[in-house]
Order: C-alpha cells, then sequence, then structure tokens
C-alpha cells in the first residue's frame, strides 16, 4: 500500500469555509483480505485514496527543480473525519483542483481511480458536496418544476404517464393509437406517454414515424380537450449528434419534452445535449445505474458493511441536476426496483435549494440552481400510487406501464383508476373509506388484482 501520510489531516481539522473553497467527499471502505483491518492501516488507506484522487502516486517521486511537488504540496487533498468503527472519512479537496464546470474532469479525479486500488475491497462514494462557484459553473435544469407546469398549464399535482407495455413490440401507428388512448380516457385527465429506455430507432418503430403519430394525436387532443399532453420520447443515441436531430424532430412536431438515457449516453452527453438543445425539457432514463449505484452488503444502509465498489443514487442524483436534466427517475419506495432506501432523500437532492445533511449524505447548498421533477416508476400501479404520492410530494412523475395496462378490466380502466388514486391523496380523502364506498371502482379493481401492501400506512 502507498502510504502518504501528509495526505491526512491532524485530528479535528475541518475545512474552513466549504462552501466557497472546497470539494467535500464522504467515503465508506473495507480494507482488501489479507491486509490487517486495523485503525492504522484505515488511517493509510484514507490518506492513500487522498493522495491517488488529488495530486500523488503510490511512491515518492522526483523532487527537485521542474518537478511540480510545491505545488502538488499545497494542494494535495486532506482525508479527514476519520471513523475507524464505520470505515468512513472525508476527503477534502481544495476547489483548484478542478476545473469548475468540467464533470468528467472532476469525477476522474475525484473517483476517477480510488476503487480500482488493491489495497480495498469495497469502496462506496456515498457522496459529493460542492462548493459555490461549481455549482453555479452548471447549467441545471433550463425548465426544472415551474417551467413544466407553467408548459403543461399544470399548477398542482404529480403528472401521471405510461411506458407502453410489452417493452417493445407495438409498432409507431400502434403507440400512437395508445397515446390516443390514454389522453383521452378518464375524462382525458391522464398526462403523458413516454417511451421506453430501449425504444430509440427501431425497424418496426421507427423514432421519426413516432414522433411524428404521437406528436400528432397530441396536438389533436389537446385541441378537443384543451389539456396539454405530453410524449417523452427517447433520442438515445451513442452519437450525441443524432440525439440533436433528434430533438429538433420533437421541436418541429411542437412537442416540449425530449427523453435520453442519461448513465447510456454518459455525463458529457447529458450537458451537451442539455446545452445545445433546441429548447425542450429533458427527461433523463437512469438505465444501467444499478452498475454504478448498486451495493450488495448493508452499505446502502448501514456504513461500514459494504461489499461493492459503488458510488450512490444520491450522488448521482445531484450531477444530473447539475448537468440539466428536468426530470429523472429517481427511484420508489413502491415497486419492482431496488430503491435503496434511498427515495426521499433523491427527491431532496433533486428539489431542496438547501438539501440537508445526512448520516449517509453531505448536503448540498443550490444557490437557485431549479429543482428536478423525481419519476417514480418501476412497478407502480395504482394501489401504490397513494405511498407514493404522499411520501414524495407533488412534484413527481408518476410512471405506471404494466401497472396501467395490466389493468384486468382493460387499458382505460387503468388510466382511470391511476387517476382515481390520483384524486384521492389530491383531495385529502381517507383511501380506504373511499374504496368501502366505491367497490366496483377501476381502483377497487387495480387494489383487489394486485393487491395493496399491506405495510402501507393510508
Ligand atoms: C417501468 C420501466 C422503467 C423502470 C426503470 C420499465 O415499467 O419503464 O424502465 O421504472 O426503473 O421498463 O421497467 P413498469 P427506475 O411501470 O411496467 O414497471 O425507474 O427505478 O429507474
Ligand atoms: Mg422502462
Amino acid at each position: 500500500m502507498a502510504v502518504q501520510l501528509d495526505y491526512l489531516a491532524h485530528e479535528g481539522w475541518q475545512p474552513e469555509n466549504p462552501d466557497e473553497d472546497y470539494v467535500i467527499s464522504l467515503l465508506d471502505i473495507e480494507i482488501a483480505d489479507g491486509i490487517p483491518d486495523d485503525e492504522e492501516t484505515f488511517k493509510k488507506a484514507a490518506a492513500s485514496i487522498a493522495s491517488e484522487s488529488s495530486t500523488g502516486t503510490w511512491t515518492n517521486v522526483y523532487a527537485g527543480e521542474g518537478s511540480g511537488i510545491p505545488l502538488a504540496n499545497e494542494m494535495r487533498a486532506l482525508a479527514y473525519d476519520l471513523d475507524y468503527p464505520t470505515r468512513t472519512f472525508k476527503v477534502a479537496y481544495q476547489i483548484d483542483l478542478f476545473e469548475y464546470d468540467n464533470m468528467s474532469g472532476l469525477l476522474a479525479g475525484l473517483i476517477g481511480n480510488i476503487e480500482g486500488m488493491k489495497m480495498l475491497k469495497a469502496l462506496r462514494c456515498l457522496d459529493i458536496r460542492f462548493p459555490r462557484k461549481i455549482i453555479e459553473a452548471f447549467p441545471g435544469p433550463a425548465f426544472g418544476i415551474s417551467g413544466v407546469r407553467e408548459f403543461m398549464n399544470k399548477p398542482h399535482g404529480p403528472l401521471l404517464c405510461t411506458v407502453p407495455k410489452p417493452k417493445l413490440g407495438r409498432t409507431a401507428e400502434e403507440q400512437a393509437d395508445l397515446a390516443r388512448i390514454l389522453f383521452t380516457a378518464a375524462n382525458a385527465e391522464y398526462d403523458g406517454i413516454k417511451d421506453d429506455e430501449n425504444l430509440t430507432n427501431l425497424k418496426f418503430n421507427k423514432f421519426e414515424d413516432r414522433c411524428r403519430l404521437v406528436h400528432a394525436v397530441r396536438r389533436e387532443i389537446e385541441e378537443k380537450t384543451g389539456k396539454k399532453k405530453f410524449s417523452l420520447t427517447n433520442t438515445t443515441h451513442s452519437n450525441i449528434d443524432k440525439m440533436l436531430e433528434r430533438a429538433n424532430l420533437i421541436k418541429e412536431e411542437g412537442g416540449r419534452w425530449m427523453m435520453l438515457d442519461c448513465v447510456t449516453t454518459g455525463f458529457a452527453a447529458v450537458h451537451t445535449v442539455r446545452l445545445k438543445n433546441p429548447g425542450l425539457a429533458i427527461h433523463a432514463h437512469r438505465a444501467m445505474h444499478g452498475f454504478m449505484t448498486r451495493e450488495s452488503g448493508e452499505g446502502a444502509y448501514n456504513l461500514g458493511k459494504i461489499l461493492d465498489f459503488s458510488m450512490s443514487m444520491t450522488l448521482l442524483a445531484k450531477l444530473m441536476r447539475m448537468l440539466g436534466v428536468d426530470s429523472l427517475h429517481g427511484g420508489t419506495p413502491k415497486g419492482k426496483m431496488e430503491d435503496y432506501g434511498e427515495a426521499e432523500r433523491i427527491r431532496d437532492v433533486l428539489q431542496l435549494d438547501e438539501t440537508p445533511a445526512t448520516k449517509l449524505s453531505l448536503g448540498q447548498k443550490w444557490y437557485g440552481m431549479k429543482p428536478v421533477w423525481h419519476t417514480a416508476s418501476g412497478g407502480l400501479h395504482a394501489g401504490t400510487v397513494p405511498e407514493v404520492l404522499k411520501r414524495l410530494g407533488e412534484d413527481i412523475i408518476i410512471q405506471c406501464g404494466g401497472g396501467s395496462l395490466g389493468h384486468p378490466d382493460g387499458i382505460e380502466a387503468g388510466v382511470e383508476a391511476i387517476v382515481q388514486a390520483r384524486d384521492i391523496v389530491m383531495n385529502k380523502l381517507d383511501v380506504n373509506k373511499w374504496l368501502e364506498e366505491n367497490p366496483n371502482s377501476a381502483l377497487a379493481r387495480a387494489a383487489e388484482h394486485w393487491g395493496f401492501d399491506p405495510r402501507i400506512v393510508y
């Protein structure tokens, strides 16, 4: 193990003015097997991590004239707040170790190499707290919650939408037909349709056809009903120019939203699309995030018991807000996907102007950066909507795919059930009482079909 003790702060040291002058990371580590897992080793590991992620390397190097050593020494990061029982510590990096507006550069430094170090068998980057100048160097969402509410003409409540299931199978025409049903069922109260993460430009469902046909339906129904509808059309491509071409097509059709898979396209793609897209709100699906954020041990919930190399979804959400998405899949406390027990914390990272610190996160001041819609999705149905809405609040997009299209009485009933669930919460009604009084309602049928989770307290 490379021992660089000068990267360890003296006990009690704290960075001065952290929100002006420092980037701070919070790490949880496990020492590799075969190395003593004692406090001394833990200190050395923390120091080595601070070294590798800032100005150092594994050994002493040439220190004569022109070596850069004096500046490297002055700029070195410091590991501090070491807590041996939980194997957690923080690292403080002086802001000028980074190019303020360069996410790819920031991450290469902060968490670029450390998860590969042999001395560790696990590391989780729980959070990174950024100072004002770095937050201000990123664009943040162009529309955010209020901008979307304005163009959707929807001052209150969640947005409700459905992703076609089967995941792939419908032609563009069939998807447009589905959009018509979703937009008109339940007194045209439903808001939108969303492409699935793997629906791009396929032989049997071309991006251009889908975009033109679904938006034609959207315009027609908006005209008829006077209610705004949306389509989250998936522009995902590994060639950013193609994403922008697709965004232009959406714009031509009068759409207000584009969708992209923010992990598979990458940080540079999200940043570039945010800056160059023709004025569309960005819906970000996080497909593949589990390879970065999933933790098999108890570490996602209890410090000091991690098994893998990962970063928290809380951190990924923070980075996406900085890069400028308007909506992000942030997990849901109910449903089919692991939510890391983090959904509410992710919502706070996406939406508050000052996200509080917790045992597992550092918090963040946002300096007026716009808040992001938290998209709750993955195995949701009408019966889970009340709890999700109560726990995550109304600035969310509720997405039910199977949970609307799989209703035993058909798609219209699926839509109606979700609208009923929304209205019960928004009107502060007692859901159990409502169900007793409306035993044949679409919501009661959904509840019967999928069941209410007995742990839910309504
Ligand atoms: C949901 C979904 C989303 C997941 C991804 C799907 O469909 O469209 O991709 O929500 O997870 O294909 O599974 P259902 P997350 O409504 O039919 O489950 O939102 O956690 O990123
Ligand atoms: Mg999907």
